[in-house]
């Protein structure tokens, strides 16, 4: 196999794709163009390797793993590529030969935005750390046309509009034309004798496109295949010779609209049929590829569990259970109990929320009209846990189907091998709370697996300077093996090397400062702590608690101006899910407080508050390096781990947090004195429900009071003095999340910070600890735990050594 021009140097391959992949001269290029040539000459490195790890895979017929999700968020996919590839400085001199600078070429790339937070996230990291361990996988999801909406602001207001990745050239997959499977839906099933014949009313063709994921340095290549929907028929001839040309495309623009638009919503159910359809889409057209892989080298379907292990992130692709048993009896033409026995064996679940409102659970009438052979299946799975619920003499009371609704977590549950939770306190509470009965009845099946985040893109990618301190101080392996970051624990008493860690710090927030002067025109202090609650806007995250405690700081600020406050800028970032009113209102008052606060002449550099619009993966990338303070303040029990949490610990940012999700760990890592952890426990939010009474945590606190009082008069909205009395109204009926039961330890807490930041030496002890004790929060540790303990399989680089 040749590469093309594999021996020319990478500005050789620019100069040949400027010219024949986007046919420009350099003359006439634009950044864009540039950016299309540069990818184009990029992904030519990735072909052998890709190729290789493919060849190496069918050569070892060993295990593989599948990783069914229905997001993957991975932002933008050349600076990494580059990275992974170590071409940084060929790419920079080639750029800079025409005048063109490397960072404006890849920050010209649109994120893909193919997911909406944690979740998409972290199977975005989990790719990169499955090749850079060399594990054989393919993540399996779905191509969506459009990704995460573009939020912008409108007088304080989020806005949301249509996402466009694909508007210009995507240059790093591949058309797989000839790969095409039927997704049906609806129609008939009829028995015929033992078997089932499922005749569906409607049939799209599922068309993959492949994406290579390089491992860091290439040493292994796996594939992220994402399908798009596609009609059987493009087009309806007897409409269209009758002139009725909209009728006659109407199969085309039904069937691409299952893969149009990625949901927008976080941790809520949806419950809407065309995600049901997206559901089932992108799980059958995976089944289907991954055992025709299987088939072509196996004749034995018993031997699948041994040859293939399919994890499933959250129940979206719960549908596997029916559908795999649904191939192997229908298709294949095994039994009921040798089907499920086989598919068992193969499936995995995560878990990644015990948030009732998030936890999915289909009207048994929709399941039935749109799968109805599956909503056969399930009935018989349902009846198989109600045999293992009768043996295990447990008396508890577990059913899928239950009150005309199919629960898709006790189905994912039921039907996998083993279930995992994603942070240790997330682990023992869905024992406890949610699965307690399916845990009683299969007492082995959960285990935990903390979450963890690649270090390529979030130090080596986004942190350079971090970067470059720590080759130097203890080599380059860390990038492989971030438990090495340990090396640096002693030099938190060495100040020389605290003042070097804190210079990486300061420069990476006057890129930020600038930044923000530049997208926002607001002017802020880099030398004030930048204290950064960057993530979905949801009640349980409590970005109000924390827009109380500013809004409460201003009027300590006002009061008394001439005291010693520690500067501070508050980031805010995140959307909110459109239909989500309650989260809606509350990015309004952030906009309005932090107006309020930057106008003030009396207050000026000591409080600023800024919430740049469209937070996503890119913003995360200059956010992250730039954070004094991490704000991970989330109602204890209800965070199931937190990824962001890690990425700022890793680079040296001190967390302000509940004992919640990771949080824990972070604490068990970092240590009590390098953490600010304050408020209820997960077991004393629970016991404070009984009689909770928002007015009476209010009466308690002054400060707390003072502020509603200005939220209810108008303060933050002149002119418009009812603005924000919704979310009052909520906070004082229905304080689920406990936001003024926590406020004053909140406050309690960020006034110890105030302390700890004015102590420079003693923060840059903190902030060193905190990277030096973070290695531990690597997916590639992650990943590891699930190959060990999940999957069964290991990494096919260890063969050459
Ligand atoms: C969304 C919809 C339904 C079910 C679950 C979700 C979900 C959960 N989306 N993101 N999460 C987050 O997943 C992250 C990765 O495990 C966690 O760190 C985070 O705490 C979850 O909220």
């Amino acid at each position: 196999m040749k590469d093309f021009d594999a021996s020319g140097t990478l500005a050789s391959a620019i100069d040949f794709h400027l010219a024949h992949s986007v046919g420009k001269t350099p003359d006439s290029a634009s950044i864009t163009d540039w950016r299309l040539a540069l990818s184009r000459a990029v992904r030519d490195r990735l072909i052998t390797p890709w190729f290789d790890a493919t060849h190496q895979t069918y050569a070892k017929d060993r295990k593989r793993v599948y990783y069914l999700s229905m997001e993957f968020l991975l932002g933008r996919i050349l600076e990494d590529a580059v990275n992974n590839l170590g071409l940084e400085d060929e790419a920079k001199e080639a750029l800079a030969a025409y005048d063109v600078d490397f960072v404006d070429v890849v920050g010209d790339e649109p994120d893909a935005a193919l997911g909406n937070g944690g979740l998409g996230r972290l199977a975005a990291c989990f790719l990169d750390s499955l090749s850079c361990l060399g594990i054989p996988a393919h993540g399996y999801g779905i191509r969506y046309a459009h990704g995460l909406f573009r939020q912008s602001f409108e007088d304080g207001r989020q806005m949301e509009m249509a996402e466009d990745w694909l508007r210009h050239q995507h240059n790093w997959e591949f058309e797989r034309s000839e790969c095409l499977y039927d997704i049906g839906f609806g129609g008939q099933v009829t028995e015929n004798g033992k078997s089932a014949v499922w005749t569906p009313s409607d049939i799209v063709m599922a068309q993959a496109y492949d994406t290579p994921v390089p491992g860091w340095r290439a040493s292994w290549t796996n594939t992220l295949r994402l399908w798009s929907a596609k009609p059987r028929q493009i087009f309806d001839l007897d409409p269209f010779n009758r002139g009725e040309y909209m009728q006659a495309a109407a199969p085309e623009v039904l069937a691409e609209t299952i893969s149009r638009v990625l949901y927008p919503d976080d941790s809520t159910e949806i419950g809407k049929e065309l995600r049901l359809k997206q559901e089932f889409f992108f799980t059958s057209a995976s089944l289907q590829d991954l055992m025709r892989r299987f088939l072509a080298h196996n004749g034995d379907l018993r031997a699948l569990p041994s040859k293939v292990a399919i994890q499933m992130n959250d129940t979206h692709p719960a549908i596997a259970g029916p559908e795999l048993i649904r191939q192997l009896m229908d298709v294949h033409g095994l039994g009921f109990d040798a089907a499920f026995d086989i598919a068992q064996g193969t499936l995995h679940y995560t878990n990644h929320t015990l948030l009732p409102e998030a936890l999915e659970a289909w009207e048994v009438s929709l399941m039935g009209a749109i799968l109805p052979r599956h909503m056969q299946l399930i009935e018989r799975i349902d009846d198989r846990l109600a045999r293992d619920v009768k043996a295990s003499e447990t008396g508890v009371n577990t059913h899928i189907v239950d009150n005309g609704k199919v629960n898709m977590g006790t189905l994912a549950f039921t039907c996998a091998r083993k279930v995992n939770g994603v942070s240790a306190l997330h682990t023992n509470l869905m024992k406890q709370t949610v699965f307690s009965d399916l845990h009683a009845v299969y007492p082995d099946r959960i285990l935990n697996q903390t979450n963890g985040v690649t270090p390529r893109r979030w130090v080596h990618g986004c942190n350079p300077g971090l970067r470059n301190l720590l080759n130097d101080t203890i080599g380059t392996e860390w990038v492989r093996d971030l438990e090495q970051l340990k090396r640096i624990a002693p030099l938190a008493d060495d100040p020389d090397f605290c003042q070097r860690f804190m210079a990486v710090k300061q420069e990476n927030k006057r890129r930020l400062t600038d930044w923000v002067s530049d997208k926002l025109g607001v002017d802020i202090a880099p030398d004030a702590m930048f204290d950064i609650q960057i993530k979905r806007i949801h009640e349980y995250k409590r970005q109000l608690m924390n827009a109380l405690e500013t809004a409460a700081l201003a009027n300590a600020i006002r009061r008394d101006p001439g005291a010693a406050w520690t500067p501070r800028v508050k980031f805010f970032g995140g959307k909110a899910a459109p239909a989500y009113i309650d989260a809606k209102n509350i990015i309004r008052l952030i906009n309005d407080i932090a107006k309020s606060i930057n106008n003030d002449p009396v207050i000026g550099d000591r409080l600023k508050v800024v919430y740049p619009p469209n937070y996503n993966v890119s913003m995360a990338e200059i956010l992250i390096p730039a954070a004094d303070l991490s704000e991970q303040i989330s109602t204890a029990g209800k965070e199931a781990s937190g990824t962001g949490n890690m990425k700022f610990a890793l680079n040296g940012a001190v967390t302000i947090g509940t004992l919640d999700g990771a949080n824990v760990e972070i604490r068990d890592c970092v240590g009590d004195d390098n953490i600010y952890i304050f408020g209820m426990t997960a077991d004393q939010v629970e016991g404070a429900r009984e009689g909770y009474v928002t007015q009476n945590y209010i009466d308690q606190s002054p400060i707390l009071s003072e502020v509603i009082d200005q939220i209810r008069t108008g303060f933050y909205s002149p002119g418009d003095p009812t603005r924000h009395w919704p979310v009052l109204e909520k906070l004082l009926r229905d304080d689920y999340f406990m936001v003024a039961a926590d406020f004053d330890a909140y406050w309690d807490a960020q006034r110890k910070v105030d302390e700890g930041f004015a102590d420079s030496d003693g923060w840059a002890r903190m902030a060193v600890l905190n990277t030096a004790h973070s290695g531990w929060f690597s997916s590639d540790r992650t990943i590891q735990g699930y190959a060990d303990d999940i999957w069964g399989v290991s990494s096919l680089l260890e063969d050459d050594k």
